[in-house]
């Protein structure tokens, strides 16, 4: 009898347990604070787990406005193509006013790299961008 109840216990916490370990999805598992200071990302490079979800969190340091864009090459070049003016509404992306500290959630895929950056004229051609390692 003691043994079925400590068995049943024994099941339960393993249950609990699992739950606890798998975040649902566009649950954060992680934070990421990028500071943002003479139009530049540091750290410009990140390391993620695999298809993990990462709070994003942009310090910007500098007198004018910037922005945080994450997404593949595709999702690069229509930023850099495109004239949107400010951004929120898509996960990895958002807009970071002067001297503003602003987040974003982004959930990564299972592999590769996925570049992140500024698209306010010019500043991805001077530098304003980075990339995340997956794995
Ligand atoms: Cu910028």
């Amino acid at each position: 009898m003691r043994n079925a109840r400590l068995a049943a216990l024994l099941v339960l916490m393993v249950a609990l347990a699992g739950c606890t370990s798998r975040a649902g999805a566009g649950t954060p598992e992680d934070t990421v604070t990028l500071t943002v200071r003479f139009s530049r990302f540091t750290p410009s490079t990140l390391d993620v787990r695999p298809g993990a979800t990462v709070r994003l969190v942009v310090r910007n340091l500098d007198p004018i406005a910037h922005e945080l864009i994450v997404g593949d090459q595709g999702v690069q070049d229509a930023h850099e193509a495109g004239t949107e003016t400010s951004h929120g509404d898509h996960p990895g992306e958002v807009s970071v006013p002067a001297g503003a500290t602003v987040e974003t959630t982004y959930t990564f895929p299972r592999s590769g790299t996925v570049p992140f950056g500024c698209h306010l004229p010019g500043h991805w051609a001077y530098g304003m961008r980075g990339m995340v390692r997956v794995g």
